[in-house]
């Protein structure tokens, strides 16, 4: 067993448990036009992670060690959608209405997809997701239980919100959780930055986290 340098102490890595899962790198987060600039965030902020994604992501590839990811989105029909998610927020668009990448976080339509430099390669899962938790209403869990993985790294978007939640499912349900700090971003940078105390406060009540170049720096000796 190895260690990753990580916060508040080291992350005591297992390589053969080992997963990366990219939280909703999608195009609706991303880019102008889709669901985050309708409730009027400045986007770009979450373009800037996109190279220490891909280090990341090339990173477990490299190493033969399994690359999941999630998409947040919702069927054509939208009945997965509660009015209490559909009614939140005063965005220009809201999901399901057409934008101009077409339907607002609907699945299959091209705003929705992962972003292009970060999609997913033959073999790879994606977790299509209704929640903001990636274990909610998905196959996630047995996913990870058939290929025996029990310690997650955490990339994507947003922090605060579906990362840290699916953060908290994963830590609930008994994985140990790694957060890579600088493939993660928030539309706020003060939520990130609380985001990332709260999970590893008190000794790690909900994870560790830790540095890209230090997590490719452990695995490329897996
Ligand atoms: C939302 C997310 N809705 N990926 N999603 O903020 O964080």
């Amino acid at each position: 067993m190895g260690e990753i340098k990580a916060e508040p102490f080291a992350f005591p890595v297992k390589h053969d448990q080992l997963a990366l899962i990219v939280i909703d790198m999608q195009r609706d987060f991303a880019e102008p036009g889709g669901f985050g600039a309708s409730l009027g965030n400045d986007v770009s902020r979450i373009s800037r992670i996109v190279p220490d994604v891909k280090r990341l992501i090339q990173g477990f590839r490299y190493a033969g060690l399994p690359v999941i990811h999630t998409m947040e989105c919702h069927r054509p029909d939208l009945s997965d959608l509660p009015p209490a998610k559909r009614n939140r927020g005063n965005p220009v668009l809201r999901i399901g209405d057409e934008g101009p990448m077409g339907r607002i976080l609907v699945a299959g339509e091209p705003g929705t997809a992962i972003l292009p430099e970060l999609a997913p390669v033959d073999g790879e899962v994606v977790i299509e997701k209704p929640g903001k938790g990636a274990f909610y209403a998905t196959g996630l869990g047995e996913v990870l239980q058939h290929k025996g993985i029990k310690q997650l790294v955490f990339a994507g978007v947003t922090t605060e919100v579906c990362v840290q939640t699916t953060m908290r499912e994963a830590n609930d349900r008994g994985y140990e959780c790694l957060l890579a700090e600088e493939a993660t971003e928030s539309y706020f940078p003060e939520f990130k930055a609380a985001a990332i105390a709260m999970i590893r406060a008190q000794g790690a009540i909900v994870g560790w986290t830790a540095h890209v170049d230090d997590i490719l720096e452990s695995i490329a000796h897996a």
